[in-house]
């Protein structure tokens, strides 16, 4: 038997992080982003993750360090991945970018929208280059795909 501590087993917590204007969700541009709600995507979210035996901790913020200190807090609680939509953050974000890269948490992108299919200034995602892999273009679907992902991490 060893003393010697390991690595932390990583928990059944999935940190859903969510930038600038998504708390808008369901209110307006339909079309492009669906009827639900935050609070409707976090619902489906946890009725999925009890299924798996896991646990969803979401939040919102319009402030790009806080999407950067919740990566870090990501990793110090040991979570066992986070699935992010960095909204527009993630066309503009090497901040974003780097704490992706810092922290050994997979993070998942995800998109309501599918940003290749937008404006060109939406093409290049920052995060992109950063996260284990991406889901875009399901609407609320993606968040759940993307928990499906980070099941079987
Ligand atoms: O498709 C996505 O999930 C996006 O991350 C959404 C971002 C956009 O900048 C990205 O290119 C793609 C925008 C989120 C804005 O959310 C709104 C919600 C309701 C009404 C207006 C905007």
């Amino acid at each position: 038997m060893s003393l010697i501590p390991t690595n932390p087993v990583p928990k059944n917590l999935v940190y859903v992080l969510n930038g600038p204007n998504l708390n808008l969700l369901g209110t307006r541009e339909p079309e492009i982003y669906g009827h639900d709600t935050l609070d409707d995507i976090a619902g489906q979210l946890e009725d999925r993750a009890r299924e798996l035996g896991l646990e969803i901790d979401m939040r919102q913020s319009n402030h790009e360090g806080h999407l950067v200190d919740w990566l870090h807090e990501a990793q110090a609680q040991a979570a066992r991945a986070v699935i992010l939509n960095a909204g527009a953050f993630t066309h503009t974000s090497i901040a974003i970018h780097d704490a992706i890269k810092s922290v050994r948490t997979p993070v998942i992108e995800v998109h309501l929208s599918s940003p290749h299919a937008r404006e060109e200034f939406r093409h290049h995602s920052y995060v992109g280059r950063a996260a284990r892999g991406t889901i875009a273009g399901f609407g609320a679907l993606s968040y759940l795909l993307a928990l499906e992902a980070a099941a079987r991490f």
